[in-house]
């Protein structure tokens, strides 16, 4: 599979789980994709030089140079296995767009920056500072390195002076190595012939220091590419642990769930058995069967009196169900099975009915256990499509999919593993 593709992938598979991740898969992206070649890009505010300093590194005009905000986009440039890499200056009161290119070159591109600062300007800024902070910072975590570089030092007056701005420098860069250089005396050199002010421009010290730069980048790259892979996989191990431990935290509270409701039914059912002992149990011949006749229209027959002593037992048991099943949250049916009469869209109606109850229905219901079993199937089964425990349901596929989502991030990751940064 080409590279792009592996990278593309990747991100599919990594960015929705680890959305935090964006620049180690960007730079990882990077990494891969500059195989073979080693970037190095400026870093620093605008008209400090950038631009002509990395004209006389090369040797080469390749970069345009002017004395306003000249450079606005990342420009490359390939040679001896190096991308230089032009940046735009950085400034917080101009377009966003040119400090997101500065961003991209220093942050996901390049592998040695060279931080520019003139020495015209004296000490280095708040903002400088806290950049300078970060990328050391950076260092330290990735060893990618940067070198600080004060330029335009001829125009820095005389040598006390210069002396003064970079005693002053030093000071605010603890631990940095201050590489004092000069674009212009560069090139009066060169054009001139003259060795010693090539030697004074201070850029073959640069170019010596940025040398040895370059060659420990492939160990850097190894490094910061191994700590990358590792932060992730590390965070995608923790994040499958937390989504498992929350799967079984759901399904537990799923089965507990369920276990009550079995138990409250159980319970209901139990007790019917008891309350409706007394009206099932009359000696005899079964009065409730006892037909009317026309005559006995408007007349309280036994059999109508059985039979009404026999509805009230039954709606008894009838109220403690519902009271279970309200307890539960089933009570309605789901919306898809609703019927047009609203006042048949209950549980209690779609599992028992209407019709009236004779004492052989509730010998078969309550008594039988067969009979009793299928009633508690009946209601567990609209327990199950009830709205709580269909919005549980679905937060465990939830969990399920974005384990599932991991588990994918993690072996996208892994194919990496294949793959070596060439350098
Ligand atoms: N005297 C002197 N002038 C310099 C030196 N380096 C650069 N300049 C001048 O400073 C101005 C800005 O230089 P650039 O290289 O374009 O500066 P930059 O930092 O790339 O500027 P942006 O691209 O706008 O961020 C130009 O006029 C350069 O000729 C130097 O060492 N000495
Ligand atoms: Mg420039």
């Amino acid at each position: 599979m080409p590279r792009a593709d592996i990278f593309d992938q990747l991100e599919h598979a990594v960015l929705p789980v680890l959305p935090g991740r964006a620049h180690e898969l960007a730079r990882l992206r990077a990494l891969h994709e500059q195989e073979g070649l080693s970037t190095v890009t400026v870093i620093g505010k605008y008209n400090h030089g950038k631009s002509r300093l990395l004209n006389e590194l090369l040797g080469e005009d390749r970069f345009a140079v002017a004395d306003r905000r000249e450079t606005t986009q990342l420009s490359v440039h390939v040679k001896d296995r190096v991308r230089w890499l032009d940046a735009p200056g950085l400034d917080a009161d101009v377009d966003q767009a040119d400090d997101r290119f500065a961003r991209q070159a220093a942050w996901q591109q390049s592998d040695i920056r060279l931080f520019v600062h003139s020495a015209k300007e004296g000490e280095l800024d708040g903002r400088e500072r806290r950049l300078l902070h970060k990328l050391s910072a950076d260092a330290d975590a990735t060893r990618r390195q940067t070198l600080l570089v004060v330029s335009q030092v001829d125009q820095a007056g005389d040598d006390a002076q210069l002396h003064q701005v970079l005693g002053a420098i030093g000071q605010q860069a603890p631990g940095m190595a201050l590489h004092a250089a000069s674009a212009t005396r560069h090139r009066q050199g060169i054009e001139g012939g003259k060795q010693l002010l090539i030697e004074r421009s201070g850029i073959p010290a640069l170019r010596a220091a940025l040398a040895r730069a370059l060659g420990q980048v492939p160990q850097a790259r190894a490094h910061e590419s191994a700590q990358m892979k590792s932060a992730m996989h590390q965070e995608l191990v923790q994040r499958q642990a937390a989504l498992r431990a929350q799967c079984t935290g759901l399904q537990q509270q799923q089965a507990q769930q369920r276990r009550q409701f079995d138990l409250d039914l159980d319970a209901v059912f139990d007790q019917a058995r008891q309350d409706l002992a007394e009206v099932m149990s009359t000696p005899g011949p079964d009065l409730a069967l006892q037909p009317d006749t026309a005559a006995d229209r408007f007349r309280l027959t036994t059999g109508r009196l059985e039979r009404a002593r026999l509805q009230v037992a039954y709606s008894k048991v009838c109220i403690q169900l519902n009271a279970a099943l309200t307890r539960h949250g089933a009570i309605e049916l789901p919306t898809a099975q609703h019927t047009a009469a609203r006042s048949l869209n209950s549980v209690m109606v779609a599992v028992l009915g209407v019709s009236v109850k004779y004492r052989e229905d509730l010998q078969r219901m309550f008594y039988q256990d067969a009979g009793r079993d299928a009633l508690q199937r009946d209601f567990a089964r609209y327990y199950e499509i009830s709205a709580d425990r269909q919005a549980l349901a679905a937060r465990i596929d939830a969990v399920r999919d974005q384990l599932a989502a991991a588990q994918t991030a993690q072996q996208a990751l892994q194919t990496l593993d294949q793959l070596e940064i060439r350098t």
